[in-house]
């Protein structure tokens, strides 16, 4: 019977508006809001189907991140708090392209083929950002998760990491840390306060920082921290516009701040200052600030990722105990990041392709798996086995004090770090606790290492899909000879290399070049760029 009401309800409420395929890419379903009712309502079946299949909760993210206000999207969240399995990537394409009154076979398929029992009761969480077509696209959800007789539980707006903690929570009944809102501040916070102690400053740290907001779901979120974190961190928050004033990540926010390698608007300008962006569901974060010339300075994904693999690895040795360390970083990854890591740090390094599902897999390899795209999406996770060794270090009369103190530490930087997937307050926390450890400014943390001069383009093409790549979107396959011009063209250039690949997201192919001067990068993605077309 219920199978009737799914179509009822398609027919009546949500029926299919647009006419072509869409896809669940990268970062799931993203498009113009007005076209995704429908999309959100077979989500929502969807939702039912592999929470019934998995045995556990699952979580609906209704955002467009870093997309301007009118767009949305929704991404799916399995049991462990991770992206929905790639197997299932497809079944929610085929369900959200169906016709209406395909829609009731097409269910009976995937159960058939899951053997999915449909009586099982269950939960299926549902978040969303700030956007102003977000409310009623959730009730699209909602109905498509009612049609199926499953129990929506509505966490009205938050981040997406937040939803990720949530679901996480709920599925190992609240061993990971307690499943609310309330329950993830906590956590979170008390491992910083724990961490920092009562030297809010150190040396060349200053405890102060502003926070672009992006006009989103970061700025409103941040407040509920800075309340908690008193003193001990100074968190000036701007660009925090209401919802539905069409600010929302327009000229700042992390995805405009890295791409246009520029200073946001609605932050005063104040030299030498550390500030941070969040992107418009708060799961990316860069640091950067303007100099005593109004130069500006970037630290990104990389930066970020280099620092917290440094300070780590110096943890793990102090404590003596052997767990293997890695880094996980793609393509765009500056090529001085790379080489500071492996050469200097002498942590291993591994490439993959773009995407946080792919960092996040390979990152599961290790005992401590630090994963970061240069967009500044990343996190780390740890594995069981080092959290029981840490556990048990911590409490081994046997082993020095430093030693003792050394794996504490780790414990509570693991309860700072959201390990489901990137969060940009979770990273900020970390950040600013590193910083405050060594007693650095934003400048000493530069200065580690020089980023090579980058140069990001996109060109569009008749069909992106003609570009095929291989080695984690290193080389490209097809069309054929293209990387044998690549190749040539970046012999040519001083610490020359360059890639293309076609966006997950959009209808275009990106070209990444990087080289000794700023020129010699852009000219490099210039001629690339040319062989594209
Ligand atoms: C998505 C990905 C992000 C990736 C970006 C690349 C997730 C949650 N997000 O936003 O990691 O950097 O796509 O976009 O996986 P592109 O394919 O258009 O270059
Ligand atoms: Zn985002």
């Amino acid at each position: 019977a219920s199978y009737r009401t799914v179509y009822a309800f398609a027919r009546e409420m949500h029926p299919k508006t647009v006419k072509h395929d869409i896809h669940y890419g990268t970062a799931g379903f993203r498009t113009k809001a007005s076209n995704l009712g429908y999309i959100m309502y077979r989500m929502g079946l969807l939702a039912v189907l592999r929470s019934r299949y998995k045995q556990g909760v699952i979580g609906i993210m209704i955002t467009a991140s870093h997309n301007p206000e009118c767009d949305n999207g929704v991404k799916l969240i399995d049991p462990h708090g991770e992206m929905m399995e790639q197997s299932w990537e497809e079944l929610a394409t085929k369900l959200a392209n169906v016709q209406d009154d395909e829609l009731e076979a097409t269910i009976k398929e995937i159960v058939q083929k899951y053997s999915i029992d449909m009586t099982v009761r269950v939960n299926i969480l549902i978040g969303k950002d700030t956007r102003p077509s977000s409310p009623s696209l959730a009730k699209s959800v909602v109905d498509g998760v009612l049609a199926l007789s499953g129990k929506p539980i509505d966490f009205g707006i938050v981040t997406t990491p937040q939803m990720h903690y949530f679901v996480k929570c709920r599925n190992t009944h609240n061993e990971y840390g307690i499943g609310t809102e309330e329950g993830y501040y906590t956590k979170l916070v008390s491992a910083f306060k724990r961490l920092r102690g009562d030297k809010f400053n150190n040396k060349n740290y200053v405890n102060k920082i502003l926070y672009d907001g992006a006009n989103g779901v970061g700025a409103r979120k941040i407040k509920y921290f800075k309340e908690r974190l008193g003193d001990c961190l100074e968190i000036e928050l701007h660009n925090d516009a209401g919802i539905g004033t069409g600010k929302l990540n327009h000229l700042c926010g992390a995805d405009y701040v890295k791409s246009q390698q520029l200073f946001p608007t609605g932050v005063p300008n104040i030299p030498n200052q550390r500030c941070v962006s969040v992107d418009g569901d708060a799961d990316r974060i860069v640091y950067y600030y303007n100099d005593e010339n109004n130069k500006f300075h970037l630290l990104d994904g990389d930066r970020i990722a280099t620092l917290i693999a440094e300070y780590l690895k110096e943890l793990v040795l102090a404590c003596g105990i052997d767990l293997n360390l890695g880094l996980i970083q793609t393509a765009y990854a500056n090529g001085a990041s790379t080489d500071y890591i492996t050469k200097t740090l002498k942590v291993p390094v591994a490439c993959v392709s773009t995407g946080v599902k792919h960092l996040h897999h390979k990152a599961l390899e290790y005992d401590i798996g630090v994963y970061f795209e240069a967009n500044g999406h990343g996190t780390v996770i740890f594995s069981k086995n080092a959290k029981d060794k840490l556990n048990e270090a911590a409490k081994d009369n046997k082993l020095s004090e430093e030693q003792q103190q050394s794996a504490e530490k780790l414990l509570a930087l693991i309860d700072v770090i959201n390990e489901t997937v990137g969060d940009a307050i979770s990273d900020m926390l970390l950040v600013e606790t590193i910083l405050n450890a060594k007693g650095w400014n934003i400048q000493q943390w530069e200065q580690t290492y020089t980023d090579l001069p980058n140069k990001l383009l996109k060109v569009t093409v008749q069909d992106r899909n003609l570009l095929t790549t291989k080695d984690a979107e290193r080389m490209c396959v097809t069309p054929e000879g293209l990387q044998e011009e690549i190749g040539l063209i970046v012999e040519k250039y001083n610490k020359g290399r360059s890639f293309v690949r076609p966006s997950g997201t959009e209808d275009i192919v990106r070209i990444y070049a990087e080289a000794a001067t700023h020129e010699e990068s852009e000219k490099l993605a210039a001629e690339v760029a040319q062989k594209v077309y």
